[in-house]
């Protein structure tokens, strides 16, 4: 039996019967598809989606956005909400369509979530070439642009012929849901393809369930893990988002009690521990907490949990400073968990932690390592207090902006945030108490992410308060996703923090003698040459409001906590704004980010940023001593500790 439909119309039917199954539950895998049309799409998938909105052909709901690579955000920000087992698809036209989804999957594959990209491209047949917005190559009449996301996609096939495609969709498909192997899958169609019938086998359309696995560690890994941290004195977890994905907080949360491990995390596993817990200890690594790189700087053992070390949670390979520092990996993907010369253990997180604590059953760190961390956080804790009372004049700092949410957010509400100075704010004081209540994508770090990711998250997550938070120079490369949340209903609070310029880079530039050049938005200054004249006439609030949002402005925190407490109660998408000093203090983390300074140089402070640089980089380290070369005399020696 076969049935005659367009390509386009075998997509759309496909996408719509295939499901995620993890731990017994399914959901739809692609929930809908983002899209924006134009003649490499309007008449093949655009007319495929009509057909399946108007006649019920398909449920796959079509949601319009204003740029292809704020879609491509949102989708991953959806990902990411529903712990990688759902997804939405991206459509667009053929050429800048299609290129403006790069950045896009770029993110989306280095923060491991998995979107699905349908680019347009042109003609197979290539009859009526160059169309419109193709890229001639004299080389190859084979060359797309399109061929510029394969280096950013986990899985990447141009469908050139219709017997092609079920063989790419099935393959797009396992790529989306192997924890292992998940990221942007990207399958290019052909705008005169698009369009093709042909006679498909029903089978094609059958319900399909693809299961989500939770791989199991090799029982020879974690014995040499255990053993690995039995010998341990001073043990510290590292958890990333793996945790998060995993659904395995609570597994996390039963092995750090059950061994008095205390728990710092990453920007994607903050919340997997609640902040108050004894033994969370916050973030780890550049722009983590003085506790948690405290302890990260003695550790003999660091447990990292479905995380990728990224430079900001090693503290570019300084953090874990102990000269015998091993590393013990558990993690889904061979690649990440072989990191730092780690006790590999390939395995899903949740598995992995349930089965590394009841072979720790009876371990447990010395009680006075507790208490010392405890009293460490208590301390700080009152730090953090201060920095979001500050009181700063006149203009208030974004510590303080931190502490008016935390007055009026609940603890389900969720932060979204990817650039700038916030990110390095919220992984230091940031009180998650909940995994889902901190979407801050900070593998790509990618300025624009943040209104398009709260539109993501709220799609995912209806039921949650979502607050972006935005600085004036994300919100000037993308905030026209309002449009698309006012269109459609979906209500956003966005605070919009305007500091005029780039308070992080800013920041940066001082601390590598580069005297914050080019890192204001001002007039032109004719005295010096630079731009650092006036303050800018520029009014982003008055922006919103014409892009159709309530617009609340304050200047002080208390005009803030009452504008953040109307803009949550408000059913319609609010963007309050506030005017912040990019120089205000902020406490330090005790750690370092490995930023190359100018070996030579005509100015004292690069000069002296260099010095400074140099002797920052002597701490360097390379993680290259194997992590148990003799694992089983380790085992014997704890065992004989241990008094077994
Ligand atoms: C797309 C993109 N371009 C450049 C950068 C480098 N960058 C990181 S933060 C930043 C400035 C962000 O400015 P703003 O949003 O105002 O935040 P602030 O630093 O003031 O907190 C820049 C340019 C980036 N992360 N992403
Ligand atoms: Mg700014």
């Amino acid at each position: 039996m076969t049935t005659r439909l367009t390509v386009a119309q075998a997509t759309v039917r496909f996408l719509a019967n295939q499901w995620t199954e993890r731990d017994g539950v399914e959901q739809r895998l692609v929930a809908g598809c983002f899209g924006i049309f134009g003649h490499g799409n309007v008449a093949g998938l655009g007319q495929a989606l009509l057909q399946a909105t108007t006649q019920g052909d398909a449920d796959l709901p079509y949601h319009l956005a204003r740029n292809e690579q704020a879609m491509v955000h949102a989708a991953a920000a959806f990902a990411k909400t529903r712990n990688r087992l759902q997804t939405l698809a991206c459509t667009a036209s053929i050429g800048p369509g299609s290129t403006n989804m790069v950045t896009g999957a770029a993110l989306a594959t280095t923060n491991r979530l998995p979107v699905l990209l349908l680019p347009s491209d042109f003609f197979a047949t290539r009859v009526a070439s160059p169309v419109l917005q193709e890229l001639e190559d004299p080389r190859s009449y084979d060359v797309s642009v399109n061929d510029a996301l394969k280096p950013v996609s986990r899985f990447w096939d141009r469908v050139n012929r219709p017997e092609q495609l079920p063989s790419a969709l099935l393959a797009a498909m396992r790529v989306l849901t192997d924890p292992a192997e998940t990221g942007a899958v990207t399958l290019c169609l052909p705008q005169d393809v698009q369009a093709e019938a042909f006679d498909w086998p029903e089978e094609m359309f059958d319900r399909r369930v693809w299961h989500v696995r939770r791989p199991v560690p090799e029982p020879a890994v974690l014995d040499r893990a255990v053993a690995t941290i039995r010998a341990a004195r001073r043990p510290l977890i590292v958890a990333g988002g793996g945790v998060v994905y995993a659904d395995a907080a609570d597994a996390l949360v039963r092995l750090a009690e059950a061994t008095g491990v205390p728990v710092s995390d990453t920007h994607a596993g903050k919340g997997a521990i609640p902040w108050d817990h004894p033994q969370a200890v916050g973030g780890v690594g550049s722009t983590g907490s003085p506790v948690a790189n405290r302890l990260a700087r003695e550790a003999d053992v660091v447990i990292g949990l479905g995380t990728r070390y990224s430079d900001f949670t090693t503290a570019s390979r300084t953090q874990f400073a102990n000269p015998g520092v091993s590393f013990v990996n558990l993690n889904v993907t061979a690649f990440d968990s072989a990191k730092h010369s780690a006790v590999a253990v390939v395995t899903d997180a949740r598995s992995g932690l349930t089965a590394l604590t009841e072979a720790l059953a009876g371990w447990r760190v010395d009680e006075d390592y507790v208490a010392a961390y405890q009293a460490h956080q208590t301390e700080w804790n009152r730090e953090v207090d201060h920095a979001f009372r500050l009181g700063h004049e006149p203009a208030p700092a974004q510590t303080e902006v931190l502490g008016a949410l935390h007055d009026v957010l609940d603890p389900s509400d969720v932060i979204v945030q990817a650039a700038g100075s916030l990110p390095g704010d919220l992984q230091m004081l940031w009180r998650a108490r909940d995994p889902k209540s901190y979407n801050v994508e900070y593998a790509y770090s990618c300025m624009g992410y943040e209104i398009a990711g709260g539109l993501g998250t709220k799609m995912a997550d209806p039921g949650r308060e979502v607050f972006v938070l935005v600085g004036d120079g994300s919100y000037l490369m993308m905030a026209q996703e309002i449009v698309t949340a006012v269109a459609e209903g979906i209500k956003l609070n966005i605070v919009l923090i305007q500091n005029h310029g780039f308070a992080s880079i800013g920041a940066l530039s001082d601390s590598v003698g580069s005297q914050r050049f080019g890192t204001s938005y001002r007039r032109r200054n004719p005295d010096t040459g630079l731009l650092d004249g006036e303050v800018l006439p520029v009014d982003l609030a008055a922006n919103a409001a014409s892009l159709g949002a309530d617009v609340i402005r304050t200047t002080t925190i208390d005009e803030l906590r009452a504008a953040l407490a109307k803009s949550r109660a408000s059913d319609r998408t609010t963007v309050v704004e506030i005017v912040t000093d990019p120089l205000a203090p902020v406490p330090s983390s005790d750690s370092w980010w490995d930023v190359p300074v100018a070996e030579t140089s005509q100015l004292e402070s690069t000069r002296a940023a260099r010095a400074a640089y140099e002797k920052d980089k002597a701490a360097q380290r390379g993680y290259l001593r194997p992590a148990d070369p003799n694992a089983a005399d380790t085992r014997k020696s704890s065992k004989e500790r241990d008094g077994r």
